[in-house]
């Protein structure tokens, strides 16, 4: 059975938290990452007695850190997990702040996440606070170092101290970590730890939290995200961390745990939020038909060049109401910069329309403001315009537009788009996210670096009438879909 992580209370002894994003979020979900980090130590930690809870603030508020805070100061507290993306990073560090202002010394404050993923400054060397930091596969360093902290009750210091000798004795079994505190000395302040590849045979089923998620995609008032997959199988878009750096993609072979978990949640739709969704001929003959026998409404994310009208259909015959795409942008000479030459224009139209055929509702993806690995700013009001007229034409042919999310690509750590920008002599720091009121109201646009904050792409007169036609394009693009489903 999926277990249900209660949120934080009083007595909560281990303590969850997905680091607020510092602006305002388009889409709810669960705190993914944190929870398949923690999905191996769960069982243990219920064995020891420990009281887990997760707090998930989702937008950064006054309140949340007044709640962090009375949970601090209450005395339970012997463990704090913090996972972070690259865009909460500051809050993130201000969580740490707070608990080491109310509680001292005596949590043992983890940290991991997207960010400590992506970015070659680790957490534990950056932030002050944090007694250890773990990016790559957390679930068994997590799973033996959490139970093992709470067993023997050292104090954080000598606890980390201890480690490196401990995890020689006793290396992960699966999964590639590089664990960084600042408890080590400083000539080596990282730990690589190499079991080898991660399959999903190995860790427990993720747990999920009490959360209400809702997507306005679906007719039902509550949607459960789930994950099937991990990396990407595409993974040439120079913009997204989500290849995996082996270009491997496991897909779980498992999925009585789905079936359970919608038993309990009667009425929800199902999301996949894998970076595509497999079709494998396993899903295809094991998943497809559960979901159909389920009755259940749901809706995957796919790339449009990799679909066949075959897997159109099979998908709609199995229940799938809703897709989700990244579009990008209307002009092909951004598409083919970004990493996305195949999906030109007639090919776009081609699948939307075998996908109004099977009366699928899609989501579309815009990507505004793309840089090329040089820095230099791609989008001009004329490749706006040429995103709107693509847009229009898409409703024009009577595809059922669920939403258009126009955003506005930022640079993320670890991506060849930010690889690309520190060869060409462009420094970003990763710890310090530039806001951008002129972009506030775009998804990504007010917080992280993008064009308007990166001090080698020239902001002058130019850029700023790009993102006037940009705030417009996508005020009115997004007026443009109405919902009655
Ligand atoms: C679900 C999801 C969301 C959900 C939940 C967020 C979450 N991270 O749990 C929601 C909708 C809230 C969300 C929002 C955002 N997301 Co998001 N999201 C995802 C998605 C699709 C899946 C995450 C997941 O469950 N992965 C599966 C697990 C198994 O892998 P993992 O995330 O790498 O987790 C492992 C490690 O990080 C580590 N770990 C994780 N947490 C912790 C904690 C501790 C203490 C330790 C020790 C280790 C550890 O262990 C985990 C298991 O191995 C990923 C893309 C992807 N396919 O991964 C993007 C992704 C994480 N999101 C991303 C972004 C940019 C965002 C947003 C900024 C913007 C946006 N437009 O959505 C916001 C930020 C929200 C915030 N509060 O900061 C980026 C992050 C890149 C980065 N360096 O920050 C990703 C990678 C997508 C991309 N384009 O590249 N997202």
């Amino acid at each position: 059975m999926v277990d249900t992580l209660q949120e934080a209370t009083t007595q909560t002894s281990i303590l969850l938290i997905h680091a607020p994003y510092p602006g305002t979020l388009k889409f709810e979900g669960m705190p993914g990452s944190l929870l398949s980090a923690v999905a191996l130590a769960l069982p243990a930690l219920a064995d020891a007695d420990e009281q887990v809870g997760y707090l998930d603030p989702r937008g950064a508020s006054e309140e949340f850190y007044a709640e962090l805070r009375s949970l601090a100061r209450g005395g339970s507290l012997r463990v704090v997990c913090v996972s972070t993306s690259t865009a909460a990073i500051e809050e993130a560090a201000r969580v740490v702040a707070t608990i080491r202002e109310e509680a001292g010394d005596r949590v043992l404050l983890l940290a991991g996440g997207p960010h400590e993923d992506d970015c070659p400054q680790k957490m534990a060397g950056s932030i002050s606070g944090i007694d250890l930091s773990i990016a790559g596969d957390a679930e068994h360093a997590l799973g033996w170092l959490l139970p093992q902290y709470v067993e023997h009750g050292s104090p954080p210091q000598r606890f980390c101290e201890s480690l490196p000798a401990s995890l020689a004795k006793r290396p992960p079994p699966a999964g590639r970590v590089r664990l960084t505190s600042p408890w080590w000395p400083l000539s080596t302040p990282h730990l690589d730890l190499d079991g080898g590849p991660l399959s999903f045979g190995e860790i427990p089923d993720r747990p999920v939290t009490d959360q209400h998620i809702e997507f306005t995609a679906f007719a039902s008032g509550s949607t459960l995200p789930v994950m099937i997959s991990r990396g990407c199988p595409y993974g040439r878009c120079i913009f997204c961390s989500e290849a995996s750096p082996d270009g491997r993609v496991l897909v779980q072979q498992r999925f009585d745990w789905l079936e359970e978990l919608c038993a309990s949640r009667p009425g929800h739709s199902v999301y996949f939020q894998d970076s595509i969704f497999p079709t494998t001929t396993h899903v295809r003959t094991t998943l497809l038909p559960m979901l159909s026998r389920l009755g259940v409404e749901w809706g995957c994310q796919v790339y449009l060049p990799m679909l066949s009208e075959r897997t159109v259909q099979l998908l709609a015959h199995h229940g799938c109401r809703y897709v989700y795409t990244g579009v990008e942008s209307g002009a092909a000479a951004i598409l083919s910069s970004v990493g996305k030459p195949a999906l030109t224009r007639n090919l776009l139209l081609e699948r939307l329309k075998w996908l109004r055929r099977a009366e699928l509702r899609v989501g579309l993806s815009l990507m505004f403001g793309a840089l090329s690995t040089e820095g230099a700013l791609l989008e001009t009001a004329e490749t706006v315009r040429e995103t709107v007229g693509l847009c229009e034409e898409v409703l024009e042919q009577g595809t059922t537009v669920a939403g258009f999310y126009p955003n506005v690509e930022t640079v993320l750590p670890g991506t060849p788009l930010a690889t690309g920008l520190d060869r060409a002599g462009i420094p970003l720091d990763f710890y310090r996210m530039p806001r951008c009121p002129d972009l506030d109201g775009l998804e990504d646009g007010g917080v992280g670096y993008n064009f308007l904050t990166i001090d080698g792409v020239h902001c002058q007169e130019p850029l700023r009438h790009v993102a006037g036609a940009i705030a417009s394009a996508a005020t009115y693009i997004q007026s443009l879909v109405e919902h009655d489903w």
